[in-house]
């Protein structure tokens, strides 16, 4: 007997992509990690341009804590490790947490 449903169609359903999961990286605000420091990160990890990287930092500064970007589960991890590393270089207590998106 001859397939009627047909082979695409069904393929096309089963592989079917959900949204992937979201997590923001929030950087939190304290009162050592200079503001050249967090705009020098904002560009270099989270790829912000000086006038977004200004903007989000002010953000922080002001407010406490702010998102500097949103990715998948690991690429959020491995920012904030990166956050972490060079700030723990620079001798800076800056840190970075993930939130559910
Ligand atoms: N509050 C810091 C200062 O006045 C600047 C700062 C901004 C620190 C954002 C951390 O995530 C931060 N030097």
């Amino acid at each position: 007997m001859k397939d009627q449903t047909g082979g695409a169609v069904k393929e096309r359903v089963k592989t079917q992509q959900k949204e992937p999961t979201l997590f923001k990286v929030v950087l939190l605000n304290d009162d050592y990690t200079t503001m050249e420091f967090v705009i020098q990160v904002l560009e270099s990890v989270f790829q912000k341009s000086p006038a977004e990287a200004y903007r989000i930092m002010m953000h922080v500064h002001q407010n406490g804590s702010g998102i500097a970007g949103i990715y998948p589960w690991e690429v959020a991890e491995t920012k904030v490790e990166t956050v972490t590393s060079l700030a723990r270089h620079a001798q800076f207590p800056l840190r970075a947490a993930i939130e559910e998106a």
